[in-house]
């Protein structure tokens, strides 16, 4: 006894559970729980942030089927992608090789950590038995005029020699995601999902999700970017009118210059005949940090709608040219960055707006609130937003506009590791969608080439048949962003293995939305926003009843060494796999679960996982002992002390069951060890009741059972149960008046001990844990043994905390 042989209980008790399929889900859900975990990578090993994430998804689910829901809790292989074909590359083998070797070692990994996933829905996004159902949806997409091919200035990596969405282009120097590389930009036809179309209802849609987080929700509200504002025409002679955006009509009597991009029509237009401008224009850097702004003269001017001025026209950095309408009216006295232009080239600063009372110095800074209206003709006088109205109705060539910093979801990838866009170009016909029956295009399997598009090499893949007109054409090598496989895998996930649906309407209705998602917060934006977006359109296709895929987003917190991010990097990272050789996936699991809420970063320990696992040991041998009758025992019951313990048994579930329920798993995880070493006292101070004991420990054993499958599963059957511990009844508090009195003195006692650390001037962090910690029940427990059964209160508390003060 006392020796706690995790490296034999812990493959014993995956054998049997998958022996017995413990973990698979019914597929009638009358009671569903959807539990679901981002799938991973398939990168090579489990590291610390799976295997957090992995234990609470599992936690929960446990928990949830303990509780008699009917649980969904699959997990899968998100495993197309830059990295598999990288790798592949260096190996000189082909990606799937890689792949399939990485999705074997953390599989492997995953069942040693004892995750109750339901295996029998696993899913490999680089099957064609997946991605043909992306190929599927991208030609359902085209029908509705959700996919279109349109040409257009691309983010391009010169070191990934791909295109990149504008998600992947990262900081304020526009550097690749996955290799750091500078981006450039270059114009090419690319395939384009029109998310914009869904831009308003993406954001109202934010004010109902109410359980995911607020900084979450404000990351895609700003994302989504709507502003509100009206575009006008400003005319240039010779060259037509030339439209603008602005939010800020109010000001338009101060607009001092005008600005294009470098990448504006007319821009272009000019540099055509000028090649000084042009040459200037070259040195422009739109990619620049946008911390200098810099311009060029153009020679040109244009006309204030307005007030009829000429104004310089510029061609300047900062103007983006796939924002508005890639050009701008420049308002130095309103606008931060045209004022930071105006004084580097000496544009007149001029204020039409003024704030309600106090002084302001226009030339110093820009003053950019909303106020009253001043040399502004007829509008004089006016408040800013009733200006803009004015205004608008007023200007001929003005009107209302809404515009979005959201861009269509470039989907097309030059690269090979992917889902093949469904798309043959035929001389005669242009793009022409591949028949459903012809679907999937399978992905030629060979070694990929280090540079460019390694499909477009192979004759055998490109060269084919017109499915309009039969005559020769050529395949579509674009492939399809991984994001596409993301956005809708845990709609398959409720149907795995339809064949002629990529998922059955019914079961997914039947199981979204997904109750319960756990998962990094990097993707707390691409990610989200795109499951949102294709679960929307799905159902506006009339494939599914559910227009939210999340109910609740949980991000959880990093696993962090002395207060760092592990990453291999910097060289503090802990491998979750030595941790579980050595103590087991158990005390992994537990050390994890106790340490923080989900949500929050912590520290990773040696003793903080020593303890746990000591704590395990403890728990086993003391329902080991009990089992083989070595625990005295009486047959009592009635006295104080017993009904004080089955109360505490009671409050116990009760605490229990609501941090799990909240996911404060530590919280949880807090009372439940509360009540296993008040077992152990109730066991050595006192001669316990052999009900009450028993009691105890199969609700100790079944609190932990979520987070500590395996050691409890080996409890259980300690204890006579038959069952496994996984499928059994999550514990019931037996609730009675007097339930209500104890916990009263339990929380006075609590708040003696404050008082009088308070007095005795504790300040000391580790002491005051030490005393506040669920310990301090046990000290009522002594006070009510010491005074025969009567509770007293909190005297010898008192005492031990004067002497912990004093010492
Ligand atoms: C005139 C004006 C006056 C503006 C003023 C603002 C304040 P924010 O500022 O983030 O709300 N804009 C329009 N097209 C642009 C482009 N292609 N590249 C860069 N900037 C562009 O965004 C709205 C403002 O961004 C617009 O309103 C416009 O400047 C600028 F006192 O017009 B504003
Ligand atoms: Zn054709």
């Amino acid at each position: 006894q006392d020796t706690y042989d995790h490296a034999a209980i812990e493959p014993k008790w995956q054998e049997r559970w998958a022996d017995a399929d413990v973990y698979r889900t019914s597929d009638d859900a009358t009671d569903p729980s959807y539990v679901l975990a981002m799938f991973p990578y398939p990168s090579g090993d489990l590291h610390m942030g799976h295997v957090r994430n992995y234990t609470i998804t599992d936690a929960y689910a446990r928990y949830q089927r303990m509780q008699g829901e009917d649980v969904l809790h699959p997990m899968g292989w998100d495993s197309f992608g830059l990295p598999a074909e990288n790798a592949a590359i260096e190996r000189e083998i082909n990606p799937r090789e890689w792949t399939m070797d990485c999705i074997d070692t953390m599989k492997t990994q995953m069942q040693s950590m004892g995750f109750g996933y339901d295996w029998n829905r696993e899913i490999t996004t680089c099957e064609p038995e997946y991605y043909r159902w992306n190929q599927w949806l991208f030609k359902r997409f085209y029908e509705e005029g959700l996919a279109e091919r349109k040409g257009g200035e691309v983010n391009w990596c010169p070191s990934c020699e791909t295109v990149l969405a504008d998600e992947q282009v990262e900081g304020e120097a526009e550097l690749c995601w996955r290799c750091g590389t500078p981006v450039e930009s270059r114009t090419l036809d690319q395939w384009f999902l029109t998310i914009t179309d869904y831009a308003d209802e993406l954001l109202d849609g934010i004010d109902e999700l109410d359980e995911w987080p607020d900084s979450v929700r404000g990351m895609q509200r700003n994302w989504i970017g709507r502003q509100e504002g009206a575009t006008v025409e400003f005319e240039v002679p010779e060259f037509g009118g030339i439209e603008v955006f602005t939010t800020r009509l109010d000001t338009i009597y101060g607009v001092t210059f005008f600005a294009l991009a470098p990448g504006h029509e007319l821009t272009q237009e000019l540099i055509a005949d000028d090649p000084e401008l042009a040459a200037q224009v070259e040195t422009l850097d739109p990619d620049a940090d946008g911390d200098e702004k810099r311009g060029v003269f153009t020679g040109e001017y244009a006309i204030n709608p307005a007030t009829g001025e000429e104004i310089p026209i510029y061609v300047a950095d900062f103007v983006l040219s796939d924002v508005g309408t890639g050009a701008l009216m420049g308002v130095p006295g309103h606008d931060e960055r045209d004022h930071e232009f105006a004084t580097e080239y000496d544009i007149d600063i001029e204020q039409v707006v003024a704030p309600e009372n106090g002084e302001i110095d226009i030339d110093e800074e820009a003053y950019t609130d909303d106020g009253v209206l001043v040399d502004s003709g007829e509008y004089d006088g006016m408040e800013s937003a009733a200006a803009r109205e004015r205004l608008v109705e007023d200007l001929d060539t003005a009107a209302n506009h809404t515009q979005y910093r959201l861009r269509d979801w470039l989907i097309s990838r030059q690269r090979y590791w992917g889902t093949p866009i469904p798309v043959v170009h035929c001389e005669e016909c242009g793009p022409v969608m591949v028949p459903d029956e012809e679907l999937p295009v399978e992905l030629p399997e060979f070694v990929p080439t280090p540079t460019g598009n390694p499909l477009e090499e192979v004759d055998s893949f490109v060269e084919t048949e017109c499915p309009e007109c039969g005559g020769p054409a050529e395949r579509e090598t674009d492939t399809m962003d991984t994001f596409m496989d993301s956005s809708w895998y845990f709609l398959r996930f409720t149907s795995p293995d339809s064949d002629a649906v990529p998922f059955d309407t019914e079961r997914a209705n039947d199981w979204m939305p997904v109750d319960e998602y756990v998962g990094g917060i990097e993707h707390a934006i691409m990610h989200l926003l795109y499951s949102r977006f294709v679960t929307r359109a799905i159902d506006d296709m009339e494939l599914l009843d559910v227009r939210e895929p999340f109910e609740h987003y949980l991000p959880q917190g990093m696993v962090q060494l002395d207060g760092t991010a592990m990453s291999s990097s910097k060289g503090n990272v802990v491998s979750p796999i030595e941790i579980m050789d050595e103590y087991g996936a158990d005390t992994a699991r537990l050390f994890m679960m106790s340490a923080a809420r989900p949500s929050k970063d912590f520290d990773w320990t040696e003793r903080g996982v020593r303890s746990s696992n000591e704590f395990i040991e403890r728990l086993l041998g003391m329902v080991e002992t009990f089992a083989a009758d070595e625990t005295a025992t009486a047959d009592a019951g009635e006295r104080p002390i017993d009904e004080y313990v089955a109360r505490e048994i009671d409050a116990t579930i009760d605490e229990a069951s609501a941090g799990y329920e909240n996911f404060r798993f530590n919280d949880a995880l807090r009372e439940a060890r509360g009540l296993v070493s008040l077992l152990r006292r109730y066991r050595e101070q006192a001669t316990p009741d052999e009900h009450t004991f028993e009691r105890g420990l199969h609700t100790a054993v079944r609190l932990f059972a979520p987070v500590t499958p395996h050691v409890t599963e080996e409890c259980w059957a300690a204890l006579g149960e038959d069952g496994f511990v996984a499928a059994a009844d999550w514990p019931e508090a037996a609730h009675d008046a007097d339930h209500e009195a104890e916990r009263q003195l339990v929380e006075n006692t609590r708040e003696d001990v404050r008082h009088i650390l308070d007095v005795a001037n504790i300040e000391e962090p580790a002491a005051i844990e030490v005393v506040v910690a669920p310990e301090w029940k046990h000290r009522a427990l002594d006070v009510a043994i010491a005074s025969d059964g009567d509770v007293v209160g909190s005297v010898m508390a008192d005492e031990e905390l004067r002497e912990r003060g004093e010492a």
